[in-house]
């Protein structure tokens, strides 16, 4: 009955979306358990490049049910168009399961969440404007509107007018915008009904049946360890939790029964949004991480600010989520550089960090302390084995291992399907 979790150990984009279809041929079901269309995973199948958003990567793999978890905010025009969009191609989306419990998210989340991002100006979070923290804010404070809620109009309506009396407070007297009405919205919604009522399941049950029967589940966390509203920089996080803890109550599979919990791990370290960022690179190699790298984002098209890879982080995510082993990826980018710095532990006002410092300030105060590896050369995308690798490649894997507080399962070369090395 193993039930297994992939959770990003940085700020996103570290290759999850990748990782999760390494995985795919070998699982049955792929819950996407946290997040929303804020996510972007990549995939690179034959060539083709697929770009999930809503959807969980696990939907490209032929054998595995793919599942919308209960602690996802789902966007139903954005769920359709992506549906669309992957149908056109030839991919296969009819397994596509939708938890009755996730909650909706409304065009006035967007707009609240544009708008308040104006309003916080210097202190603004860099979000991506899907209106993710406005849905979960609602949810909390509930208010929500969810899955279930579309079937049965008269809840729906009730429940739009309770959300709305609030809002449109905000919206008219604080916002200077226009008042929005229940209809509108209980029509937008009920536009979504036919469509969606087929993949609307228990999805608590589905899981917890088909682990009882010995499948495969992988939970598919979107965002990452840093990005999470309680373990990560806040207030510079997402709204929920993207760590291994959150995908259990977003998956409803209780932690009693994960089994293994992979931390995927880029061989430096990206941001997108605004927050500390002790190891960004403001020069030259900052430009080439990015360039070399391909980072921009998914959703957005934003760049993704760089910097070099991050012990003392990798270990607090390794704590966080209790990751039984960690996926590397993207250690091909580093192909070419003379000398590549780690960072080991922070200054703090002249104080010696080795763990993640406790206040937000020190955090903001951290200076790197690094220890620079050498190098190497050679093209390093078709690599297969540990011993494929340049030695320089292999003692810069093997000391960021020893760093990291677990061991690497695999490691990533390239982008594409098969360009990885399983270590164990
Ligand atoms: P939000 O929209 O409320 O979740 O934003 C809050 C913060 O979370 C960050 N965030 C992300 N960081 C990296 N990747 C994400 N997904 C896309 C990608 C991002 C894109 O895969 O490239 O296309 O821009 C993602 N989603 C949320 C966000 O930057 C804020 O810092
Ligand atoms: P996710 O959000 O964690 O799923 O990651 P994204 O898809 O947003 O960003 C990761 C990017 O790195 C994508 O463009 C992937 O195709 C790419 N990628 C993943 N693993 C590797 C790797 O090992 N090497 C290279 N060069 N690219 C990779
Ligand atoms: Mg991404």
């Amino acid at each position: 009955m193993p039930a297994i979790v992939i959770v990003g150990a940085q700020w996103g984009d570290e290759g999850k979306g990748k990782a999760t279809d390494l995985l795919g041929s070998r699982v049955d079901y792929v819950v996407k358990p946290n997040g929303g269309n804020n996510a972007g995973h990549t995939v690179v199948v034959g060539g083709e490049k697929f770009e999930l958003k809503l959807l969980p990567a696990g939907i490209l793999s032929p054998n595995a049910t793919p599942v919308i978890g209960n602690g996802v905010v789902v966007n139903l025009e954005a769920l359709f168009e992506e549906i669309d969009g992957l149908e056109a191609r030839g991919a296969d989306t009819s397994r596509l399961r939708v938890s009755a419990n996730a909650h909706l998210v409304a065009p006035y989340h967007q707009t609240m969440d544009k708008v308040t991002e104006r309003f916080l100006g210097k202190r603004a979070i860099g979000t991506t404007g899907r209106g993710i923290g406005p849905t979960y804010m609602d949810k909390v404070g509930r208010l929500g509107i969810r899955v279930q809620d579309i079937f049965d109009e008269s809840i729906l309506r009730q429940k739009i007018e309770g959300a709305l009396r609030q809002k449109n407070e905000l919206l008219v007297k604080l916002y200077n915008r226009r008042a929005i009405t229940v209809e509108e919205i209980a029509e937008y919604f009920l536009s979504f009904c036919e469509r969606l009522r087929p993949m609307v399941v228990d999805s608590t049950l589905l899981l917890n049946e088909a682990l009882d029967e010995g499948k495969v589940v992988l939970m598919e966390g979107g965002q990452a360890t840093y990005l999470d509203v309680d373990h990560g920089t806040y207030p510079f996080v997402t709204s929920s939790n993207p760590t291994a803890g959150g995908a259990s109550v977003g998956s409803g599979i209780g932690p009693t029964r994960i089994t293994r919990s992979i931390g995927i791990v880029k061989a430096y370290t990206t941001r997108v949004g605004a927050g500390p960022f002790p190891t960004e690179l403001e020069d030259k190699w900052g430009e080439y991480l990015q360039k070399t790298g391909g980072e921009f984002g998914v959703n957005t098209g934003r760049p993704r600010r760089c910097g070099w890879y991050d012990a003392v982080m990798a270990r607090y995510a390794a704590r966080i989520n209790g990751f039984t082993d960690y996926f590397l990826t993207k250690l091909d980018v580093l192909t070419g550089i003379e000398e590549i710095p780690v960072c080991v532990g922070y200054d703090v006002d002249g104080t010696l960090h080795h763990q993640m410092p406790v206040t937000q300030t020190e955090f903001h105060h951290a200076v790197p302390v690094y220890e620079t590896f050498p190098g190497w050369e050679e093209d390093i995308t078709g690599c297969r084995s540990l011993e494929d690798l340049p030695e320089n490649a292999r003692a810069y894997v093997l000391a960021l291992e020893e760093l990291s507080g677990a061991p690497f399962s695999a490691i990533g070369v390239g982008p594409g399907r098969d360009q990885v090395i399983q270590v164990r």
